[in-house]
């Protein structure tokens, strides 16, 4: 009787139950926790077959406290679907955020190539962007030392573009062949399980060790470019060489650049740990917030173009993804703009899902002969199949590209299409309707010769492996050499065999006999090791100011966070004063207190708190203002609150304080400096809070 009532109310009614585990309330005759919720016509719960169901809380039991019958089906599809939600997940780029959004052409690129995305001015395109890291799981956090993924798919007009590249415009490789051991090399170790997303670890520096062609993409990685602030804070390589194909069938070859409108950002290495503790999701939530907020972040698309006969020219061959090419010497030509501004509906489907191969490419653009890109073409299309399970992954949502598209491909697993008619082949005669060439603006190859003797060579132009290295490094600021170091020293203390931080060292010899010094100093190395024998001489590149990263910081609070530490008794004025100046700059605000309930302030206000103290350490802001009351002596002997200001003070950051933030300060053992300044003279604090102090780095 109380089940008939249910069935009855089932279109309309919910049960109180699903919010409760009380065995009392969730018996089905309990029909007197059923209410109606107002006039929302809610959808009926089913199982996948569209069967109603009556009730989601309890098994179907032979008696209230005996076995389960076999016959259940509702409980065996809801638990067997439950089974199957995993699917594996990348073999590398495992932990990612995807968002969409759009590009928009701001010069066209007529002259070198058809594709219409880079044609029409004015005209947006939508797409999907995922930033990952490479290394770790999909559940590790957020800010080890890695390069981060920066894949974007154009669903353009003219089919699907996917480029993919990395947050550094090198790679550790030449040859495609090579990648699965560097993989093996730097995922946790196959016998013991760990480290988790670290490449401090023995098999990574013995293979990197025994790949002098890695060096290059060694100096990248121990740099802050692996410890971004954001993921709205970081440029974008599409690595490679790639073409750009006219309406003539002239080709120009070409790379591609993002750079992101917030200018660059890295936190500092110790940050980051912290950083991981504090909140391991720390990029993608920050992502989530700025994307909730309405401040979408953006990049500009720029090329770098260039010819055969100028790739000629080259003191290095640009078929090899372990070089770039400088922007002095090539320079870079903006002709766009990305815009992220929708977080994907569903984390799984969307993030997860997505597809993205480099053969995913449109008329007007077409591959190098970089061998690494080559190999790249195959690897991903199989990755797909085996991650999504079936060559239907193009009829995911996310995938499906948003022009036209049509073929004779049909069946296979988890086909969604329901094709007609009796012609599936082409050319035929039967169906005029059915899809045909379109050898006019269909997709065509450069047309170049190929010659030589087939083999596994290496080309020569491809021996220099420490030049670029050496011009990386020394184009470094003397803060940004000095990460480089402390990086090397800290990895390589990580490893166990001593032979292997040998054999590191020399190759730093190669790169810069200082920085092999300092490296092997840090290591108690008693001298420094011989260098191993390079096949060509190292050359002196004149240094290029555009590839440091503190020089692309921009003068801006847009982007960045403030926290301010307030306690019951703290003055409105200079809270108020602080915020509303921080948040005209652009900055975003956030209110740190001994309690997350809301404080009273000095004139009997309440301030709303966002977070507690001890589970937001000042790692989680660009700068900090600490207002207390003058007698705020007990809060100076709360360990988090004198964490909060040393950690602030050790990461060089901004401090804003009045008369009870000196009494913590001071209670913290940190002096007058730079950077630490008076809460009443905000404009000052905002001019600091947008830059780190490095002067401050060689005390701390
Ligand atoms: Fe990838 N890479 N990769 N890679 N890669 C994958 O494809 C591979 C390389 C990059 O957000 C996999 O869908 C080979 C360079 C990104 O979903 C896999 C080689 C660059 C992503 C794969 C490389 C990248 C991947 C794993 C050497 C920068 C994440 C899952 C020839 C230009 C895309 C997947 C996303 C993902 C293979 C080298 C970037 C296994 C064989 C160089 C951003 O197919």
């Amino acid at each position: 009787m109380a089940q008939d009532k249910l069935q009855k109310k089932s279109s309309k009614v919910v049960s109180k139950s699903a919010t409760t585990n009380s065995i009392s309330e969730i018996q089905p005759g309990n029909g007197g926790e059923l209410h109606q919720i107002g006039s929302i016509d809610q959808p009926e719960l089913t199982t996948n077959q569209g069967t109603p169901i009556a009730d989601n809380q309890n098994s179907l039991k032979s008696n209230p406290r005996g076995p389960t019958l076999l016959e259940d089906f509702i409980l065996r599809e809801k638990i067997t679907h439950f089974d199957h939600e995993r699917i594996p997940e990348r073999i590398v780029h495992a932990r990612g955020t995807g968002i969409h959004g759009f590009f928009e052409l701001k010069k066209s690129l007529k002259k070198y190539t058809k594709a219409k995305i880079l044609t029409e001015v004015g005209v947006q395109t939508p797409l999907f962007t995922r930033f990952s890291t490479v290394a770790g799981g999909s559940g590790s956090s957020d800010t080890p030392r890695d390069v981060r993924g920066f894949a974007v798919k154009f669903y353009t007009k003219e089919g699907n573009w996917d480029l993919v590249g990395n947050n550094i415009p090198v790679f550790f490789i030449q040859d495609a062949i090579k990648f699965p051991d560097l993989v093996h090399a730097v995922k946790m170790e196959p016998d013991r399980g760990f480290p988790q997303a670290a490449t401090a670890h023995d098999t990574f520096w013995d293979f990197i060790s025994l790949t002098p062609e890695a060096m290059h993409m060694v100096m990248w990685i121990m740099s802050d470019r692996t410890l971004p602030r954001s993921l709205r804070m970081m440029e974008g390589f599409g690595i490679h060489s790639f073409r750009l194909l006219n309406d003539a069938g002239e080709s120009t070859f070409v790379k591609f650049h993002w750079r992101p409108k917030l200018g660059l950002q890295s936190t500092i290495w110790d940050e980051t740990v912290k950083i991981a503790g504090a909140d391991p999701d720390f990029h993608r939530r920050d992502m989530f917030e700025a994307i909730s907020a309405g401040a979408f972040p953006e990049w500009e698309l720029a090329v770098q173009l260039f010819t055969q006969e100028e790739a000629d020219r080259f003191p290095f061959d640009h078929l090899d993804a372990t070089k770039l090419i400088p922007e002095e010497l090539v320079p870079l030509q903006v002709i766009g703009r990305m815009v992220l501004n929708r977080w994907p509906d569903n984390f799984f489907a969307e993030t997860e899902q997505v597809a993205f191969c480099p053969s995913h490419i449109i008329p007007g653009i077409d591959f190098s002969n970089d061998p690494l890109l080559q190999g790249r073409l195959f690897s991903y299309l199989d990755t797909q199949l085996s991650r999504l399970g079936s060559p239907n992954f193009h009829q995911i949502p996310v995938n499906v590209p948003k022009c036209p598209f049509a073929n004779h491909q049909r069946d296979g697993h988890m086909q969604m299409a329901q094709p007609t008619g009796r012609v599936a082949y082409e050319p035929n005669s039967l169906s005029p309707q059915s899809p045909r060439e379109t050898p006019t603006h269909g997709f065509s190859s450069v047309a170049v010769q190929e010659s030589g003797n087939k083999g596994r060579i290496r080309p020569e132009s491809f021996a220099d492996h420490y030049s670029q290295a050496r011009q990386f490094y020394r184009s470094q600021l003397a803060v940004e050499q000095a990460h480089i170091c402390a990086a090397l020293v800290f990895e390589l203390s990580k490893v166990e065999h001593p032979h292997i931080r040998e054999a590191m060292v020399g190759h730093l010899v190669h790169i810069d006999v200082h920085l092999a010094q300092r490296v092997a100093d840090g290591l108690g190395l008693v001298q420094v090791p011989p260098p191993p024998r390079a096949a060509v001489d190292t050359k002196d590149f004149e240094p290029s100011p555009a590839l440091q990263l503190i020089g692309k910081m921009k003068d801006t609070l847009q982007g960045r966070v403030v926290g301010i530490l307030a306690v019951e008794g703290s003055d409105r004025k200079a809270i108020d004063a602080v915020r509303k100046k921080t948040v005209a700059a652009g900055a975003s605000v956030k209110i740190v207190s001994l309690k997350i309930a809301a404080i009273k302030l000095s004139d009997g206000s309440d301030l709303k708190v966002d977070s507690q103290l001890a589970g937001t350490p000042s790692v989680m802001f660009d700068a900090i203002a600490v207002i207390l009351p003058g007698s705020s002596e007990k809060l100076s002997k709360e360990p988090a609150a004198l964490q909060f200001i040393r950690d602030a003070y050790t990461h060089l950051k901004a401090i804003a304080v009045d008369d009870g933030g000196k009494v913590l300060l001071k209670a913290a053992g940190i002096k007058k400096d730079i950077g630490i300044i008076d809460a009443e003279a905000v404009d000052d604090f905002i001019r600091e809070a947008k830059t780190r102090q490095w002067s401050r780095e060689a005390k701390v």
